[in-house]
């Protein structure tokens, strides 16, 4: 393994909002939507230099898609499960998709690690300003009421995509990092190692760090 941490991300959001593009804009710098209906995979990856207070670290990063299955509202607990940190998507303009947001999060709290996980919203496709629907000030509110960071993104021009993520990899490495700190007090045994962060390894870590 050639990196010091393996980090997952989903992507939560009503269909059509935009995570594909988005995933794929961060991890390709392109936008192309008959190419992304057609791959049919479910996450993509990037690696890193995470710069933290004292050394860099190797970030593998994988960021997880719901492939489609959000149409169905079936996504199972297992989906959740292993993911550090999410993005939730919501159309700037589809008015509908703004008010989904408090399900998503309610969705979260329930079957994510711990009950006030990592989120960073993202109001997508601020590129088509003259059709929007969600002002900026309600998304703020609804950010902030519920400890959430708020981006105004677009999949299209990559306004704020990489800034996105890279908020949330902020909190997420915060509160790692402390859990490692945690992990390697004078008597207990062992070294610092790769975390893939899952339901057996967070006895140890402090869940919903203040930050
Ligand atoms: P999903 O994965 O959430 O279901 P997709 O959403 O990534 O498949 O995107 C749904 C549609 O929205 C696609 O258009 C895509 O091109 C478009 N889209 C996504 N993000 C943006 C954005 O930031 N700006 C604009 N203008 N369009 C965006 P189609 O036409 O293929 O359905
Ligand atoms: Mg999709």
């Amino acid at each position: 393994m050639d990196y010091d941490y393996l980090i997952k991300f989903l992507a939560l959001g009503d269909s059509a909002v935009g995570k594909t593009s988005f995933l794929f804009q961060y991890t390709d710098g392109t936008f192309n939507s008959r190419f992304i209906s057609t791959v049919g995979i479910d996450f993509r990856e990037k690696r890193m230099l995470y710069q933290s207070s004292d050394r860099n670290q190797r970030v593998h990063l994988q960021l997880w898609d719901t492939a489609g299955q959000e149409r169905f509202r079936s996504l199972t607990t297992a989906f959740y499960r292993d993911a550090m940190g999410f993005i939730l998507i919501f159309d700037l303009t589809n008015e509908k998709s703004f008010l989904e947001i408090q399900n998503w999060i309610d969705q979260l709290q329930m079957h994510a690690y711990c009950d006030c996980p990592d989120v960073v919203l993202c109001g997508n496709k601020v590129d088509l300003e003259d059709k929007r629907v969600v002002p900026e000030w309600r998304a703020r509110e609804l950010a902030e009421k519920n400890n959430m960071l708020y981006l105004e993104t677009s999949a299209a021009t990559g306004q704020n995509v990489a800034q996105a993520i890279e908020v949330l990899l902020d909190r997420v490495m915060l509160r790692m990092e402390s859990a490692v700190d945690q992990a390697t007090l004078p008597g207990r045994k062992g070294q610092p190692k790769p975390i893939n962060f899952d339901r057996n390894n967070t006895e140890e870590s402090t869940c919903c760090v203040i930050l």
